[in-house]
């Protein structure tokens, strides 16, 4: 995977796989994720496969997304470039800096997405006017 757009950037985890007793994946906070984390919160039970989580980008968040079943697409925009991602194995994380508008589509069924935040939940923090995150990445 070859991430061109800014903010973002690819995660490998460590990973123990066994033929028959499973695969064990690692990600250790300042190691293989580039900042400490908060907190975590994940998605499944998504019935709809079409429709769209996400269309936003924050402020100064710092997420990492896995998706550790099933599969779905990542788009991505920097304000500049734009890219559409397949994630589908759990072993390749996606960096989710600020300032880079995303959304989650496309998935499949028993779609399973994991996240790390590098803050809480905080509301403020979200731009979810593309017109005002398109001005906010001119400014940076
Ligand atoms: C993001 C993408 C990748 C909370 O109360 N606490 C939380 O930690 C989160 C993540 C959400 N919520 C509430 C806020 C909404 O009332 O849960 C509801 C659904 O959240 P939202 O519509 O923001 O879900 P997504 O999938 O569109 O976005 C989420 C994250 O919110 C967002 O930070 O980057 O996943």
């Amino acid at each position: 995977m070859k991430i061109t757009v800014k903010n973002s950037g690819v995660i490998k985890l460590t990973t123990k796989k066994h033929p028959r007793h499973g695969h064990l994946f690692v990600a250790e906070a300042a190691r293989h994720i580039p900042f400490l984390i908060r907190r975590i919160y994940f998605i499944n039970n998504i019935k709809k496969y079409s429709c769209r989580r996400g269309n936003h980008a924050h402020k100064k968040l710092k997420q990492a997304m896995f998706c550790l079943n099933g599969s779905f697409v990542l788009s991505l925009d920097d304000g500049r470039k734009k890219q559409k991602l397949i994630l589908k194995n759990p072993e390749t994380g996606v960096i989710l800096g600020p300032r880079l508008w995303h959304s989650m589509s496309k998935f499949s069924k028993h779609c399973v997405i994991l996240v790390l935040a590098s803050n809480y939940y905080k509301e403020s923090d979200y731009i979810r006017d593309y017109n005002d995150f398109l001005e906010i990445t001119k400014r940076k």
